[in-house]
């Protein structure tokens, strides 16, 4: 049934029910003088591209790519839109690795048509701290699909990511692979109803009036949490105290120092929002929420080309209670004019998804590991750790 990913160690369906296979890596690591030297056969029109995302023009037709062929919804309507800005941040934090961001291009016309990267990331399964590759936007141009590309360009991300000696990777997808540590649910709250009812995102309730649904809908113009303010550089300590104890609880999660912290939730304009309690009275940090920015282009809409989407990040709540955070998360974002705030079930985020007025969504995020068996997999809500 899967040609290719029934070669590699991942967890095989077939092997579900064997109690002996012990959690943990699955292979052991091979001598690196072991690892493949040169990179893989392509079709002969095309040839690979270590890609530079400090050159603007690389950045701009990487952009693009994704912008026309990455990740669409199942009927079509809306594809990621993710902005160079985004990608920049994305692909290069703390000792990324250049030999990890992938292309391929057409040989004559040096054309971008297909990518993978990985950047690099430690990542904690129960008590086990592993150096890992994080896997992220695969893409292939449409007018090349079905052609086994996608196993060259993952075979060749594991080789480069083999030579800096790490032997591991998380990777999410909307598909269906061997095998998932757990399959999470994507929820959203609407914050702008009546364009979203408009390009097709979401329907007029039963029963609901366009009226009724934006009153259903309406926020506060301000966040309600005394000492609720914008993450800053002098709050990356105590942010990466509080990450850290409350990742702790879960059992698959990263292991972000303060240099992590730094890169991945210090706020950046349109890329990635982050907040936090400040108490008025002893001036500790209690709270933290987050979320980044990813918009969706809606396909095939005459009033509006874009949907502008806040994801929820990273969110600990110790004093605030964390439906209240949320509560101050979705009123920034309707003050930044997103016009939806998206959340998966994960962490402890489903109590508040159902009390907040998320909805849930049709697709299916699936979470993968590359390489470590986690036996009988995991619960949305043991798992601590969101992909970008
Ligand atoms: C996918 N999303 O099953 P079998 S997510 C992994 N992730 O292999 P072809 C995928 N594998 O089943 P196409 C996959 N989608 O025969 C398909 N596959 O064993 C497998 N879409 O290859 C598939 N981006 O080239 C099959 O298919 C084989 O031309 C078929 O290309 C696929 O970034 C794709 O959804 C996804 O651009 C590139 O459809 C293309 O269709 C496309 O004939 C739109 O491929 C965009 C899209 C995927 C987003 C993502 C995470 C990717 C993880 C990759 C795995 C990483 C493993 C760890 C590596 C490091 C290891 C270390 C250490
Ligand atoms: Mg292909």
């Amino acid at each position: 049934r899967h040609k290719f990913w029934e070669t590699q160690p991942v967890g095989q369906f077939r092997d579900a029910a064997d109690t002996s296979l012990p959690d943990g890596p699955i292979e052991p690591p091979t001598p690196l003088s072991e690892v493949r030297a040169d990179p893989y056969p392509l079709p002969a029109a095309f040839e690979w591209l270590t890609c530079d995302l400090d050159d603007d023009a690389l950045l701009a037709d990487l952009y693009s790519l994704l912008a026309h062929n990455y990740v669409e919804d199942d009927e079509n309507m809306f594809r990621f839109n993710y902005s160079p800005a985004f990608l920049r941040w994305a692909l290069k934090p703390p000792s990324f690795f250049r030999a990890w961001h992938i292309g391929v291009r057409a040989k004559e016309s040096k054309k971008l048509v297909a990518f993978i990267s990985g950047v690099p990331a430690r990542i904690r399964a129960r008590d086990d701290v592993v150096r890992m590759a994080e896997i992220n936007f695969l893409c292939v141009h449409k007018k090349l699909r079905s052609k086994r590309l996608a196993p060259v360009l993952i075979r060749e991300v594991t080789r480069r990511v083999h030579q800096e000696n790490i032997w591991q990777a998380a990777y999410t997808a909307g598909v269906v692979l061997p095998t998932p540590i757990t399959t999470c649910r994507y929820w959203h709250r609407s914050l702008n109803p009546k364009k979203l009812i408009d390009v097709g995102f979401s329907r007029l309730g039963p029963r609901m009036t366009m009226s009724r649904t934006v009153r259903l809908y309406k926020l506060p113009d301000a966040p309600l949490t005394p000492g609720f303010r914008r993450m800053e550089l002098r709050d990356v300590a105590a942010v990466t105290r509080l990450l850290r104890a409350y990742l702790a609880k879960f059992v698959v999660a990263p292991d972000f120092d303060e240099v992590d912290v730094e890169h991945w939730l210090l706020p950046q304009e349109d890329v990635v929002d982050s907040y936090l309690v400040e108490s008025p009275e002893t001036h500790e940090v209690t709270d933290f929420c987050s979320f980044y920015t990813l918009p969706s282009s809606v396909l095939n809409n005459a009033n509006y080309a874009t949907l502008k989407a806040a994801y929820s990040y990273y969110n600990v709540s110790t004093k605030t209670p964390l439906q209240q955070l949320m509560n101050d998360a979705l009123i920034v974002a309707k003050q930044k004019n997103y016009d939806v705030f998206n959340a998966l079930d994960v962490m402890e985020n489903e109590p508040f998804l159902k009390e907040l007025k998320f909805g849930p969504g049709d697709g299916q995020l699936h979470y993968y590991l590359y390489n470590y068996r986690i036996r009988n997999g995991i619960k949305p809500s043991e798992l601590g750790l969101v992909l970008l």
